[in-house]
């Protein structure tokens, strides 16, 4: 019995209930969320022990919460977390799972009063992985499966006064899982809640107040729709703050409802009305958002205007409950969200908590609400068995998309149905499209692989080149994966990326090339970031030391490692540099200084800017001079308005930046008045202050094995500089290594490397990683040659060569030492032979600096870290900040932390202060951190870093870009570093040591 459970291919059996909204009403409900008895079993118990019987004995088992995963109680008996992104974690043998098929016995007691027991009951279950078989005092109920979709029960003949016993038995893997093989971890249990519903008699079964909005007219429309039995009505509808109250006597009278004028709901101004749906017996409370959908020619619009989708994808996530609903913490999140300039969500990769949606629209976001689906398995078989098209699995796949649909229908957030993610093509899933255009004639259907456009309304791709979407754009097949011939035809619709700028560590680059486009191709409305959050699993050492684990972690036997972890928000919510990138590019407010005024670009869907002020500051050198208020008059949605400029006097020297602001004027739910919406700077003057006068040198003098220079000591073998004033060092050294990101790493995607982004369907030729490229050249196992060691009238030149081993390329550095008035100068060029293949990593010069420094202060740009193709948000000035905090604590430590164009940096634990020179040399980036680049690239998780041996900084005049590759496009051409000669020209001061800024 249990076993045709597991492998049966029936959406779920028993007295189920259609779906229905999911909607607040009067008729009492009992959460049965709370602490349950549970039995693990590694297989499937024999059968025949009773368990579902009132009287059996559950007193050897062990308590459990519900809801919550098993395999997250820190019981490794009960199993562990799996994760695997696309291969299914057991044989390919549908409908078959392995025999070890992890099994949950779940048994609750309640009581019944007697005011539930005049009613029908229902037992709602909202997520369970992945089938859940219900007995209610030891009476079969029921079969549930779709792991994150609702479904009730009709329990009403086996309910009972008093005393009652509900058991559910939970298996793992069943033929389900073969429709939900997400990329995520795999984690089972009843992990949404379990609810008893009454149903009075003569109840609103149902309700879908579809709320339509006219733009001409600006007035609003219902088109309500009730299921409920005859004896039902009277039911009345009402708004009471548009003092819309319309009762229906009958079935046959419900019709629209014009509500007369309205503001319309939108995600930049979410404006609701509370609705009432009542009779005699129950009230239904709703909240209502006037607006329309529709899909004119390539444009996909709300009220009107066409969509632009700031997005990104999220996944229900925990590090401690895994996907168990925290509704504080998902708020949290989308308040983030909202401080961040994102404005939808694409629901990856099925349904989440039903509130989720409550505050979507109350906070104001585009959803794309994505079906429990995903078969991605199969691709590994050229689809071969895909249940996408497999007739024996339609029901499944029907009854799928029905309990997505009715559940969420009434939220005015829900812009779009998807019908799952990477489920390979087939008839199944253009009969789910089917079902939801009968059924929901106003909302597009989106499904990515459907690239065809045979049955999806939007035309969806991921991780596209910027290449490919100019290509789609104009129609032209080369690029594309759908079928020449068929491109022109998709070039009519609205198009999106489901998933773009891959952000798995640090990354992904090019966020606003992709901003670019979207802006400017008229078919595109925008994309989603793959993804909002890491999803690290916190777990602990055998020394008990803390950390978030990925795959491999938990020993499984499979597993896609740190694929994971690739959001913009690290698995403890700090919120990585690319966030603040995304952030700052697609900022509703674009500020622009064009032809002598300030350009303020409304790019809001809606809402002029009256809730915003704007402000500006003038810094010469990074310290304020002035700074003032602008007065812009309120900019309608989707128009400009320039403003003039502030004067200002010219300074005799210095660099002069002015900073625009935009910030909020009033406290939102997101963040307080004074938050930053959008910023850009201007150079009003570049005249940097040279480089001091030169002091009459002295020839240095070697004393004991040192070349001594004013205070500066060099190692009289190798030239190295040892110490300055009392602050010992080593170095400077070349680098052209770095750390590997995760971009750097994996070659999901082919290089650019060598080829035209044009030429290849993916951008570039196939190559492998920039990492075993940057290896097998060498590039991280330099040899260091002492060429020369020269000292003459106040200088000392230095000369070494840089080499890998068995290649005859070498990059020579000439370090040239003097003192000028205020310290010790260096100039340096490092001058690479010819026929250097492929790129660097860096072009850097490191110092060894003594262990344990913690601040830093510099002008420069910040406050984030920025690289060649992610430094939209850098914004020059003065900062300081811990050292640790310098860097990003990724899941696998990585390069991180380089700040371009420094200018100054103090460390004021050495009395130490370095500057940089534009002439002479280029201003490079800096990098501070406590670990060496071997170290960080052999650690696997923070916590494998050594003990810290010295603070390294690394001066590097360029880096290469960060790209997308890990699952996406390469670097593209234009911020690769190719082998290239670089210069340097510093000076070192040094003055008393004080233990912080
Ligand atoms: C794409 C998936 O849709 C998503 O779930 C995630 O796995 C992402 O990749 C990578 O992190 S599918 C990929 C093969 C393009």
């Amino acid at each position: 019995m249990a076993m045709s459970e597991i492998i049966s291919l029936s959406p779920g059996s028993g007295r189920r209930v259609p779906p229905r909204a999911r909607v607040a009403t009067t008729a009492p409900q009992l959460d049965l969320s709370g602490t349950w008895r549970f039995r693990f079993s590694p297989r499937p118990p024999a059968p025949g022990e009773g368990v579902a019987a009132v009287e059996f004995d559950d007193s050897a088992w062990d308590d459990i919460e519900v809801p919550a995963h098993w395999v997250l109680q820190g019981r490794p008996e009960w199993g562990q977390p799996i994760y695997t992104n696309v291969s299914y974690p057991f044989p390919m043998d549908a409908p078959h799972v392995p025999d070890d098929n992890p099994t949950g016995d779940y048994r609750v007691t309640f009581e019944l009063s007697d005011e539930m027991l005049d009613h029908q009951l229902y037992l709602r279950f909202d997520g369970v992985e992945s089938v859940a078989i219900a007995s209610l005092n030891g009476t079969r109920v029921g079969v549930v499966r779709g792991s994150r979709l609702a479904q009730e029960l009709d329990i009403t003949s086996e309910a009972r006064p008093g005393r009652n016993v509900l058991h559910v038995r939970v298996h793992q893997w069943s033929a389900a899982t073969y429709l939900e093989n997400q990329d995520q971890w795999w984690l089972p249990g009843i992990f949404r809640a379990v609810t008893l519903i009454s149903r009075p008699e003569h109840g609103i079964e149902d309700v879908w107040l579809r709320a339509d909005y006219d733009t001409v007219a600006e007035r609003g429309r219902l088109l309500p729709e009730v299921r409920a039995t005859e004896s039902a009505f009277p039911i009345t509808v009402r708004l009471e703050e548009l003092g819309v109250e319309q009762t229906f006597a009958s079935s046959r009278e419900v019709g629209p409802i014009d509500v007369g004028p309205v503001e319309p709901w939108s995600a930049d101004v979410p404006r609701l009305y509370r609705a009432e749906v009542t009779n005699a017996v129950e009230t239904l409370d709703l909240r209502v958002g006037f607006r329309r959908v529709e899909i004119v020619g390539h444009e996909w619009r709300v009220n009107g205007r066409k969509l632009r989708l700031r997005g990104v994808n999220k996944h229900e996530y925990d590090p401690d409950h895994g996907r168990v609903f925290d509704r504080e913490q998902t708020r949290e999140a989308m308040l983030l969200m909202k401080r961040s300039n994102i404005n939808a969500i694409r629901t990856s990769h099925y349904p989440p908590h039903p509130e989720f949606f409550d505050l979507a629209d109350e906070l104001g976001f585009w959803v794309i609400n994505e079906g429990d689906l995903e078969t991605h398995g199969f691709v590994y078989d050229n689809w071969v068995g895909n249940p996408s098209d497999d007739p024996l699995w339609r029901d499944s796949y029907l009854d799928r998309v029905e309990r997505q649909f009715e559940r969420d229908k009434n939220h005015p957030c829900i812009v779009s149905w998807s019908l799952g993610n990477e489920s390979g093509s087939g008839e199944n899933l253009a009969a789910m499209a089917a079902w939801l255009k009968a059924r929901d004639p106003e909302r597009p259907v989106h499904y990515e692989s459907d690239y065809e456009g045979r049955y999806s309304d939007i035309v969806s791709r991921m991780y596209s080149t910027l290449e490919q979407l100019r290509a789609m754009s104009a129609g032209l097949g080369q690029n594309d994966i759908a079928t020449p011939g068929r491109t022109a035809k998709l070039a009519q619709r609205p198009m999106i990326l489901c998933e773009y700028l891959h952000a798995m560590g640090n990354g992904a680059g090019a966020v606003a090339d992709y901003e670019e486009l979207f802006d400017t191709l008229p078919q595109w409305h925008g994309g989603f970031v793959w993804e909002w959050r890491d999803h690290g699993l916190r777990t602990s050492t055998q020394n008990g030391q803390e950390f978030y684990g990925y795959g491999g972690d938990f020993g499984e036997e499979l597993h896609d490692g740190s694929f994971v972890c690739d959001g913009m928000v690290l698995s403890d919510f700090t919120p990585t540099p690319m966030l603040t990138e995304y952030a700052a590019v697609v900022t509703p407010i674009k500020l622009r200084v064009k032809d002598g005024r300030l350009e303020v670009d409304n790019r809001r869907h809606a809402g002029d800017t009256a809730d915003l002020r704007f402000r500006w500051r003038d810094e010469l050198d990074g310290r304020e001079v002035a700074s003032g208020k602008l007065d812009v008059p309120p900019v309608p949605a989707g128009e400009q308005r320039t403003v003039p400029l502030p004067g200002f006097t010219r300074p005799d020297q210095g660099e002069l930046w002015r900073t625009f602001e935009c910030v909020s004027a009033r406290d939102e739910p997101w963040a307080v008045a004074g938050h930053v919406v959008s910023s850009t700077q201007q150079l009003l003057q570049d005249n940097p202050t040279p480089l001091g006068r030169a002091a009459v040198g002295e020839t240095p003098d070697l004393v004991e094995g040192a070349w001594v220079l004013g205070d500066a000591r060099f190692d009289a073998v190798s030239g190295d500089l040892i110490q300055l004033g009392s602050v010992q060092m080593a170095g400077p050294h070349l680098e052209l290594f770095r750390a590997p990101t995760e971009n750097d790493s994996l070659s999901a995607f082919p290089s650019y490397v060598d080829a035209e982004p044009s030429t290849h369907p993916n951008g570039g030729k196939p190559a492998p990683s920039w990492d075993e490229q940057w290896r097998q050249v060498g590039l991280d196992r330099l040899h260091r040659r002492v060429i020369s060691v020269t000292a003459g009238p106040g200088l000392l030149t230095v000369r070494h060569r840089y080499a890998p081993a068995a290649i005859s390329q070498a990059v020579t550095v000439e370090l040239t030492w003097s003192l000028g008035e205020e310290g010790l100068r260096m100039s340096a060029t490092a001058v690479p032979s010819e026929n250097w293949p492929g790129t660097w990593a860096r072009i850097g010069l490191r110092f060894d600096l003594p262990a344990g420094l913690t601040q830093a202060a510099w002008f420069g740009t910040g406050p984030s870290d920025n690289y060649a193709d992610s430094a939209i948000a850098a914004r020059v000035g003065r900062y300081e900040s811990a050292i640790e905090d310098l860097i990003t604590q990724y899941a696998v430590p990585q390069e991180s932390g380089h700040r371009g164009g420094m200018r100054e940096l103090r460390l004021p634990e050495l009395g130490l202060e370095m500057r940089a020179f534009k002439a002479g040399g280029e201003r490079p980036g800096f990098t501070l951190r406590a670990h060496s680049v071997p170290e960080v690239a052999e650690a696997r998780h923070p916590h494998e870093l050594p003990p810290s041996k010295a603070t390294y900084l690394w001066l590097d005049v360029q880096q290469q870009g960060l790209g997308s590759r890990s699952c996406g496009p390469d670097v593209r051409p234009e911020y690769m570093l190719r082998p290239r000669m670089a210069q340097w020209a510093l000076e070192f001061r040094t003055g008393e040591p004080r233990p912080s800024l």
